[in-house]
């Protein structure tokens, strides 16, 4: 017999004694954040710190109400709202040892596509403070190779002209700020909370520059009034399975959509906010001056780190990144790509010790409960690999530093877009908004062995320079003439003598 409770507010008492769950009134608690991009990282990072900020504080003022802008976020939509907005966090150890503790910080959810007009309203409540972010590193719509704005979305030029029915968060940020100033509300904070180097830098520029096409005066209060805190997140949260929700059925609650993620958790924020701010660091978030330091540690060491795992490991034949980090080859040789090539450009951080980080991220990415599989890692990589990984290439190649590593990474995922297969014949799941631009320019490597890299949009003018260009034109050479990308890498790394000597 199904013993199950099915989560709810009112079945919350009788959950497993094991199962932590919300004891404050949420009935009480106010939407001061509003937040656009409801996927797991948002409900095991930001939502989580602002649950154990309500339970230990006993504010009224931060609660969060989930937006998805579009048709895809029905499901979410719909499975929060008929499970109250909570939903189970489900924190997996390397020991074993599953933490099971039901999240409340989330209080409403709306879907933006079936009434833009009440989500600008919302926006624009006198009780939203903050509008935070995870839109991923694709949705801040600008030209990599740029850096600036995207004018030719076809969803902004809809949102330019249509300002009141809004498909793009600019859309819907400028419309709500627009609202704000006129009852003479103060502006809120945007805080982003994704993957990107300075990201609440790029978010202001992203949304003054929409504002400017769109109302110029608009964007000069925008400018003065909104603060952008830039922000380094983390917590490893891989895509939750059907296991997953039957394992925790059978821990006695049922969730139609839980979230997995690993227990380490870091949040380290720019104390800059417009309208207030919840009391994040009682609950272990840390607030600095300057985050640079921390998030391009964190983009190029461990975002990068997994893109290195996730490439190389797909063509490969590895599954999940725990995978990868059990077989030592993929082991070593993503610790000697950090240590050679991503360490030497980075900053000193402060209060971090960056071979101890640099441990933990081993570990981290070991551990064997967190399957986190590498089809999420190698998801959108046309969006994510300049910020992860060009960025140190460029930098060597100024400096006069090793490229090797990261050259085979590109050229193991030329090889990946152009045969949709890894090397033992098996499809690979892609997923890329450039997926075919992606597969067409790869397929032009017979022709021309720089066909893949030429692609700006993704990595600027790296094609021409000339050491890279060598690196790149061997690495991807050997490929195509069917070298095994294991002995590649296995190529790069010392040989036993040269150790011991
Ligand atoms: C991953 C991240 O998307 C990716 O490629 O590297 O989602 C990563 O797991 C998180 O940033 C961890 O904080």
């Amino acid at each position: 017999m199904n013993t199950a409770i099915t989560l709810q507010q009112a079945s919350l008492t009788q959950l497993p004694a094991e199962v932590t769950y919300p004891s404050y009134d949420r009935s009480q608690v106010k939407a001061g954040i509003v937040h656009i991009g409801v996927g797991g990282f948002h409900r095991s990072h930001e939502a989580f710190y602002t649950d154990q900020l309500l339970a230990t504080t006993g504010s009224t003022e931060w609660g969060i109400c989930g937006i998805g802008l579009r048709e895809g976020d029905r499901k979410i939509a719909d499975v929060l709202k008929q499970q109250d907005y909570l939903y189970t966090l489900v924190v997996k150890h390397p020991d074993g040892k599953i933490e099971n503790r039901v999240i409340g910080s989330i209080i409403d959810f709306m879907l933006a596509c079936d009434n833009p007009t009440a989500v600008i309203h919302k926006m624009a409540h006198v009780d939203t403070k903050i509008v935070s972010l995870t839109i991923t590193e694709g949705g801040y719509n600008f030209n990599p190779a740029t850096g600036e704005f995207d004018f030719t979305n076809p969803d902004v030029q809809h949102d330019l002209t249509h300002p009141d029915q809004p498909k793009t968060v600019f859309g819907y940020l400028t419309a709500a700020l627009k609202a704000r100033r006129a009852a003479g509300l103060p502006a809120f904070t945007i805080q982003s909370c994704d993957n990107i180097q300075h990201n609440g830098n790029m978010t202001r520029k992203m949304v003054l520059a929409f504002a400017q096409q769109q109302d110029a005066d608009l964007a000069q209060w925008i400018a003065t009034e909104v603060r952008f805190p830039n922000a380094m997140v983390d917590r490893i949260t891989p895509v939750t399975t059907l296991a997953d929700i039957q394992t925790l059925e059978e821990q006695g609650v049922t969730d139609a959509w839980p979230v997995v993620c690993e227990p380490f958790t870091q949040w380290v924020i720019e104390d800059t906010f417009s309208n207030g701010r919840p009391v994040w660091e009682e609950v272990g978030a840390q607030f600095v001056d300057d985050v640079t330091p921390y998030e391009t540690m964190k983009i190029r060491l461990l975002n990068a780190g997994h893109s290195v795992l996730g490439l190389l490991g797909s063509l490969h034949g590895h599954e999940t990144i725990d995978g990868c980090i059990a077989d030592p080859l993929f082991a070593t040789f993503l610790r000697q790509f950090m240590d050679v090539e991503a360490t030497p450009v980075l900053d000193p951080v402060p209060g971090i010790n960056l071979d101890q980080y640099k441990d933990t991220l081993i570990e981290r990415f070991g551990n064997p409960n967190v399957k986190d599989n590498l089809a999420r890692i190698c998801l959108e990589s046309s969006s994510k690999l300049p910020k992860f990984l060009i960025s140190t290439i460029t930098e060597n190649l100024a400096k006069g530093g090793r490229i090797e590593q990261a050259s085979l990474v590109l050229a193991a995922w030329c090889y990946y877009s152009d045969k949709g297969v890894n090397q033992a014949g098996e499809p690979l799941d892609i997923v890329d908004e450039m997926k075919v631009a992606l597969h067409n320019a790869a397929a032009g490597t017979q022709e021309d062995i720089l066909a893949f890299v030429k692609q700006s949009s993704i990595f600027g003018d790296l094609a021409n320079n000339t050491v890279f260009a060598e690196t790149y034109s061997r690495l991807v050479g050997e490929l195509y003439s069917q070298r095994n990308v294991a002995q590649q890498m296995q190529n790069m790394l010392p040989t036993e003598a040269q150790r011991i000597a």
